[in-house]
């Protein structure tokens, strides 16, 4: 009886660790194909949280074309977007495969005009500069 209870967690959390891994590989995927990806709650078009509402502004407002990846439609994207990119809260940005920050990150680089520069630097100009 304990043996075989101790197999099924084993099991169990060996099912987690591959269900885990294969999340890990979609999200890899998505930002290997996609210049510039927000993982986000909601879309682009209707963002169902304010943060998450406040990177869309912000790309839209430079121009750049983006992936929107919803993360309310699947709970198992919502945690592991956190543990793919070892940060606890969403959005998240990534342009050319590197986590770039959520909100608040965004919207400083916003404001100094280190996120064009930095677009720029990834070949992926935007539209409008960050200041004028
Ligand atoms: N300070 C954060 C704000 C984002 C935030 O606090 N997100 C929360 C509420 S939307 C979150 O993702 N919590 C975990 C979850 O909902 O799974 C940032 O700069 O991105």
């Amino acid at each position: 009886m304990i043996y075989n209870s101790h197999a099924r967690g084993t099991l169990n959390s060996a099912m987690k660790g591959s269900a885990m891994a294969s999340i890990h590989d979609q999200i890899q995927n998505v930002i290997n194909e996609n210049a510039v990806v927000l993982f986000m709650k909601g879309t682009p078009q209707a963002p169902q949280c304010g943060f998450s509402g406040q990177v869309v502004q912000i790309l839209n407002h430079l121009g750049v074309p983006f992936k929107g990846v919803n993360v309310l439609a699947d709970g198992e994207l919502r945690e592991g977007i956190k543990s793919f990119s070892n940060w606890p809260t969403i959005p998240q940005l990534y342009v050319k495969g590197e986590f770039v920050g959520g909100c608040d990150i965004v919207r400083e680089m916003f404001q100094s005009g280190e996120l064009t520069d930095q677009l720029g630097k990834a070949g992926v100009p935007a539209a409008q500069p960050a200041r004028g």
